[in-house]
C-alpha cells in the first residue's frame, strides 16, 4: 500500500528553551519526550503517535529529515528496491534508531534532502481519545493545531546548466514513491521548465512540494486549523507572543488554502493553514500556474511579488 502520510519532520533550533515555548505555546503542541542527547519530540492534539516534531540543538536553522509513515513494515522492503531501482541509494536504519519509532528506510531526494520512510512508531492516542470524543479537548495553548499537514522543500534550480530538482525530485515521488501531481507551476520559454510542484498521497491537494531556489533547504513546515477564523486567531497568538509574522492571513491560490507564514525563534519558517481546498485525486486533472500568474497562485488577493518569502529560507 506505501505511504500514508507525512509522519514527522526533524528540526535544527539554535536556542531549544526559546523554541519549545514556541511550539508549545504558539502553536500549541506538546512535549511528549526528550532525549539524552537534548532532543525535544513534540506532537499536536489531535495526532496519535507519539511524536511529529523533533527540535534537535544546532548552530544553525534548518531541516535535518523529513519522515513518511508506510501502511506495513513490508512496504520498506517493497520501496526499497523500487527506490533502488530508480538510482537513488538506500540505508536502513534499525528500529530505536529514533525513540519510540521502528526501523527507518533512509535516502536522500535528488535535491538532497533527507527522507525517512517508517512504518511504526509508538502510539498514544489523541488528546480526545476514541470513545464518544469531544470535538476539541480542553486547555489547548495558543494556535491549536491539529496535525503537520506537509512541508514545502526549497529545491535547487539552475536551468542555465540544466539543474532542476524540483523536476527530478517530482519525478522520483511519482515512480518510486507512487505519489501524485496536483498542481505545478512551470516557467521558460513555452513552460518547458516545472519550476514548482504540489503532490499527494492523501486526497489533500499537498503531502509534500517542491520550488526551484538558488540552493536546497527548507521553506516551511505546515500545520493545519479548521477555519479561516481559527487562521486570524493564531495571527492574534502570534501578535500576543511577539512572533514574528512572515505573510499576515491571506489565501493561495494554489491549493485554495487560507494561510499565514510566520518563523520560530531560529528563523525556521512555519504555516498555519485551513481549508481542505479540493478532493484531490488521482485522475483529477492537474492545475498548472504560468510564469505570469505566479504570484496570484502564491497569494491570491494581490498577486503581488513578494520577494523575501521565496528567498529567505533555512
Ligand atoms: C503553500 C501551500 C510558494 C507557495 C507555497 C504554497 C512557496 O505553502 O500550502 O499551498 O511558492
Ligand atoms: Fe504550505
Amino acid at each position: 500500500m506505501g505511504v500514508m502520510r507525512i509522519g514527522h519532520a526533524s528540526l535544527k533550533v539554535m536556542d531549544m528553551d526559546a523554541a519549545v515555548r514556541h511550539y508549545e505555546n504558539v502553536l500549541g503542541m506538546k512535549t511528549t519526550m526528550k532525549d539524552k542527547a537534548g532532543n525535544v519530540y513534540l506532537k499536536c492534539w489531535d495526532e496519535w503517535d507519539k511524536y511529529s516534531l523533533v527540535l534537535t540543538p544546532s548552530d544553525q536553522a534548518g531541516l535535518n529529515h523529513v519522515a513518511y509513515k508506510v501502511e506495513k513494515d513490508s512496504d520498506l522492503d517493497e520501496l526499497q528496491k523500487k527506490v533502488e531501482a530508480w538510482g537513488v541509494k538506500t540505508t536502513v536504519l534499525p528500529e530505536g534508531t529514533l525513540p519510540s519509532t521502528g526501523r527507518m528506510l533512509q535516502f536522500n531526494l535528488p535535491s538532497g534532502h533527507e527522507m525517512r520512510l517508517y512504518a511504526m512508531k509508538e502510539y498514544v492516542g489523541t488528546e480526545v481519545g476514541t470513545t464518544n470524543p469531544d470535538p476539541w479537548p480542553d486547555g489547548l495553548k495558543g494556535a491549536g493545531v491539529h496535525w503537520l499537514d506537509h512541508l514545502l522543500l526549497m529545491c535547487e534550480m539552475n536551468p542555465a546548466e540544466g539543474i532542476n530538482t524540483v523536476a527530478d525530485n517530482t519525478r522520483f515521488m511519482t515512480e518510486a514513491l507512487d505519489f501524485f501531481l496536483t498542481e505545478q507551476v512551470v516557467v521558460g520559454p513555452d513552460g518547458s521548465i516545472q519550476a514548482a510542484t504540489w503532490m499527494a498521497r492523501t486526497t489533500t491537494p499537498h503531502d509534500i512540494a517542491f520550488v526551484g531556489g538558488a540552493k536546497s533547504g527548507l521553506h516551511h513546515i505546515a500545520f493545519f486549523l479548521d477555519s479561516w477564523h481559527d487562521v486570524l486567531k493564531s495571527a492574534d497568538v502570534m501578535a500576543k507572543n511577539k512572533t514574528k509574522i512572515d505573510v499576515a492571513p491571506t489565501r493561495h491560490g494554489i491549493t485554495r488554502g487560507e494561510t499565514i507564514y510566520f518563523f520560530d525563534p531560529s528563523g525556521n519558517r512555519n504555516e498555519t493553514f485551513a481549508g481542505l481546498g479540493y478532493l484531490a485525486q488521482r485522475d483529477r486533472p492537474v492545475t498548472t500556474w504560468t510564469e505570469d500568474q505566479l504570484w496570484s497562485g502564491i497569494f491570491y488577493h494581490t498577486g503581488e511579488a513578494v520577494p523575501s518569502f521565496t528567498d529567505v529560507y533555512t
